[in-house]
């Protein structure tokens, strides 16, 4: 039955990234990323966990690539580390990095496998940033894009699918805000400076592409989470509105339609942490579109008007309470407002009616139907879902076998929904599960698991971090084969 079943083509496939898979860190003249500076530094990963070695991809992709054959994957999004193309961020291009990737893309293709190549999963050369503090200089823009045509060239006759950053509202905050990923910083006008500089990246990325691969796709990938209003209060709808514009179209309206949304840009502007616009950016972010929308689907969000009675975190015993209800802005002093500029706009609460992971992610798969429908109204382009997944403690059993009826489960619901939405009439052209291997997850070095492949690491054996299909390998091989109609 045509309702309820994927279209033809449907790119059935898995994901992952650079540097929490590859290893290899200096191999064959590859240098050093900002990651590969910042997991050093103490405290900042679990256990110390870094991708030196990850799971050593680098040197075992063909192993990976035959079970990615043996499971049927359609489609493989991985992403390209730019220090291993220029070692040193720019000037000389190191040919055995490029060798490497065409290797696993010959791979790839020689199985059926459509590549989907990520060109930056947050891993800047450091070079780059001690030269002239990476994103942060326009001088970025143009070292990128000799990147990015370097690849373009090289792969335009095999790769027809194209990221060009990954969740660029992820690792600007996490970067530039909560010093949790590197440059390590806490500066929140620094921030949307740097992300104003990517937007520019990206979009003289997308121009270079339509010269040199007329026939490709392109687009960013976005960590998209719905804004869900705590209830139906209409200052809570209203804040509902300020969270959907700050965390989603603060990016996505500048992607598809080349402008920054008004209210937040003029909250900015009044906390004098808006980014410095020059006169020729807007004409750029105009002039190019994206062919498709990646979407990254982990969870939304759910807010409620702040009422700064109960806030922790702000003094307002010096402040007339009078003023509270009209104008929040005038509690608190600039300064402290541009530290948080969402704080007068929205504050985010907890969904009562969601489940949680252990990492207290929740679960929401009719929030990723929600999503895509907005997307599908607001930018009314092709949706590629460039990660969806569940970080678990996969443990095997003593059979050796990891039973993960809970992944089934969850990507199971999750792709019930897709396939709603695009009853509904969305365009979804695919769907890449995170992760296919298990993976160095950032922050949460080897606990936390993805992957439809379990990496063993206890295995002190010379099959080393050998690979284990786990049941959802063998169940997400049936939901390829039937072309998601098993579920
Ligand atoms: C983690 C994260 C990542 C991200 C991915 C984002 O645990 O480190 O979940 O795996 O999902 O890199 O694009």
């Amino acid at each position: 039955d045509k309702l309820d079943s994927f279209p033809p083509g449907f790119l059935w496939g898995a994901a992952s990234a650079a540097y929490q898979i590859e290893g290899g860190w200096n191999t064959d003249g590859k240098g050093a990323s900002i990651w590969d500076e910042f997991t050093k530094i103490p405290g900042k990963t679990y256990q110390g966990t870094n991708g030196d070695v990850a799971v050593d991809h680098y040197h075992r992709y063909q192993e990976d690539v035959r079970l990615m054959a043996e499971m049927g994957l359609k489609t493989y999004r991985f992403s390209v580390a730019w220090s291993r193309i220029f070692p040193d961020g720019s000037g000389k291009v190191n040919e055995k990095g490029l060798q490497f990737y065409e290797d696993l893309i010959d791979a790839l293709l020689a199985n059926q496998i459509e590549p989907v190549l990520t060109l930056y999963h947050w891993d800047i050369p450091k070079s780059l940033q001690d030269s002239y503090q990476g994103w942060e200089s326009r001088q970025a823009i143009e070292d990128f894009s000799q990147y990015c045509q370097v690849l373009f060239h090289r792969f335009k006759d095999k790769v027809t699918y194209w990221v060009t950053f990954n969740e660029q509202n992820v690792f600007t905050a996490m970067g530039y805000r909560w010093q949790s990923h590197p440059p390590n910083v806490a500066d929140v006008k620094r921030m949307f400076q740097a992300n104003h500089v990517i937007n520019l990246a990206n979009a003289t990325a997308i121009k270079e592409f339509r010269s040199i691969v007329p026939n490709g796709k392109i687009g960013p990938s976005f960590g998209y989470g719905p804004i869900y209003s705590y209830d139906c209060q209409p200052n809570n709808v209203l804040a509902a509105l300020n969270g959907e514009e700050f965390q989603n179209h603060w990016w996505l309206d500048v992607y598809v339609h080349g402008k920054y949304p008004k209210v937040t840009f003029r909250h900015l502007e009044r906390l004098g942490i808006a980014p410095t616009i020059e006169p020729s950016d807007m004409e750029l972010l105009q002039s190019v579109k994206p062919d498709f929308l990646g979407v990254n689907y982990y969870h939304g969000g759910t807010v409620r008007v702040n009422d700064f009675n109960t806030s922790s975190t702000t003094n307002v015993s010096t402040i007339d309470k009078s003023f509270e209800a009209t104008d929040p802005y005038l509690m608190q002093p600039k300064d402290e407002q541009a530290q948080n500029p969402e704080k007068t706009m929205f504050t985010s609460v907890a969904n009562p009616y969601l489940e949680k992971t252990k990492w207290g992610w929740e679960i929401d798969p009719v929030g990723l139907r929600i999503a895509l429908r907005r997307l599908q109204n607001r930018y009314d382009l092709p949706m590629l879902i460039t990660e969806n997944g569940l970080g678990a403690l996969d443990e095997k059993t003593n059979q050796g076998t990891i039973e993960d009826d809970y992944r089934i489960n969850y990507l199971q619901s999750h792709i019930h929904e897709i396939q709603q939405a695009i009853t509904d009439g969305v365009d979804v052209i695919g769907y890449c599960a995170w992760s296919f291997t298990d993976l160095l997850s950032w922050l949460n070095g080897y606990k936390k698991r993805y992957g439809f492949v379990y990496i063993d690491r206890d295995d002190q054996s010379e099959k080393q971090l050998a690979r284990i299909p786990k049941k959802s390998f063998y169940w997400y091989k049936k939901v390829i084969e039937s072309n998601g109609k098993i579920l």
